[in-house]
């Protein structure tokens, strides 16, 4: 069903879905690895790229298009492209991009393995990485060079919420012909959609918001142009870290409530930060429509929510945080994010454990930092939960 001039809440629902040969409602699941050939020449016709078809799973699949599809008309992008998690679509993008002598510029806010997989293997690969505070745009023009391929900024910025204008950002970027990515992994394009900012390719993990369930590890690329998504393709089929049927299919399925999710999450983060910033055991909140956020014009610039995560510090540091974490009944203390359960994490020796000291502390990620996921549950039941584990 087309729906491109469709509301979100109706993209949701709709988006990447077609009319079905036996009337299905839902897209069936094709657990198939390989597509039979009509003839030895339709074979030849389809990897000569002359027919149209599907010829093998790793190189493309109907329930993995429609989920893509969908996506893709989510964020207003060209095509999607999904992947086994999103350090497979993060992954897939560098090595798409660049090559040996080039350089990226990258927030010091980001997913610890994403900081880790520029340090380590693109390293090695001759890729070099300057990681800079991307929410003073100032930092990402000192830092461009003559060889800089790609800016890439997670905004907001895991842990810590920092905020980069995705506009100003894309205009540096296209000044020196090079490529803006942005992890919209902790808003989802209900609430942000880097591409309408002037970014070139957005990644996601889809294992958060667009999944929400906590039950699929999965990640996507979206580009805005065709040229940008063969690039893409040819990196992805060659080094294979694609999504399966099974994982779109529940993604797909997940979307479909991602307007309504987001909604409940970010009024339940919102109440949740309210009632953090006002109790005296807490020394500090960043959450991007608080106020006292440092970057809170940028965020109401570019998202059109607060959205669903919470990072902040107690007043005992680490050990009140460890208590706490300890404590809570309802909140469950695991890393990931974005799912209907809320969820509590310590940054320092978890989710960005790998980047070390001295990288967390170029990204304000502090030992004391302790991160929420808020879910769906009732806010009332949340905050009861959290207020005695503070006590
Ligand atoms: N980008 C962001 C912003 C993330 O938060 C994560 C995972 C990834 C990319 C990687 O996605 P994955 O490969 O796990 O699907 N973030 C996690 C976190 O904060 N806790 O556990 C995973």
């Amino acid at each position: 069903m087309s729906s491109e001039k469709a509301k979100f809440e109706t993209k949701c629902v709709h988006a990447g879905i077609e009319e079905d040969v036996y009337g299905a409602v839902v897209p069936p699941i094709y657990q198939t690895s390989t597509f039979k050939f009509k003839s030895a020449k339709h074979g030849a016709s389809l990897f000569a790229g002359e027919e149209k078809g599907h010829i093998y799973t790793r190189m493309s699949n109907p329930t993995i298009n429609a989920m893509e599809n969908a996506i893709a008309e989510l964020e207003g992008g060209y095509k999607a492209l999904g992947c086994g998690s999103g350090m497979a679509a993060i992954h897939t993008v560098f090595a798409a991009l660049t090559g040996c002598g080039d350089h990226v510029v990258c927030s010091t806010a980001v997913y610890g393995p994403t900081n880790t997989l520029l340090r380590d293997i693109f390293k090695r690969m001759g890729v070099e990485t300057t990681f800079a505070d991307t929410s003073n745009l100032s930092e990402i023009e000192a830092n461009i060079k003559k060889n800089t391929k790609i800016i890439y900024i997670e905004t907001p910025g895991n842990p810590t919420l920092a905020i980069t204008d995705i506009e100003k950002s894309a205009e540096i970027a296209h000044k020196s012909k090079a490529v803006l990515i942005v992890d919209n992994t902790f808003m989802s394009p209900a609430y942000q959609r880097p591409l309408e900012f002037g970014a070139d390719v957005v990644v996601h993990s889809m294992t958060k918001f667009l999944n929400g369930h906590a039950d699929v590890v999965a990640g996507l690329i979206v580009v805005k142009e065709e040229e940008m998504y063969k690039k893409m393709r040819k990196t992805l089929n060659q080094t294979g870290g694609v999504i399966d049927p099974f994982n779109s299919f529940l993604v797909h399925r997940g979307i479909k409530t991602l307007s309504i999710r987001m909604e409940r999450h970010a009024e339940n983060a919102m109440k949740i930060a309210k009632f953090l910033e006002q109790h005296p055991a807490v020394e500090s909140v960043s959450y991007p429509w608080l106020e006292s956020h440092p970057q809170y014009d940028m965020a109401k610039k570019q998202q059109t929510s607060g959205g669903g995560i919470i990072s902040f510090e107690l007043k005992g540091g680490f050990a009140a945080g460890e208590k706490m974490m300890n404590t809570v009944k309802l909140c469950a203390l695991a890393v990931s994010l974005g799912g209907v359960e809320t969820l509590i994490q310590h940054p320092a020796s978890m989710t960005h454990f790998t980047m070390g000291q001295e990288a967390r502390k170029a990204a304000g990620i502090t030992e004391g930092l302790v991160r929420l996921s808020v879910g769906i549950e009732n806010v009332d039941d949340l905050i009861a939960d959290i207020n005695q584990a503070m006590e």
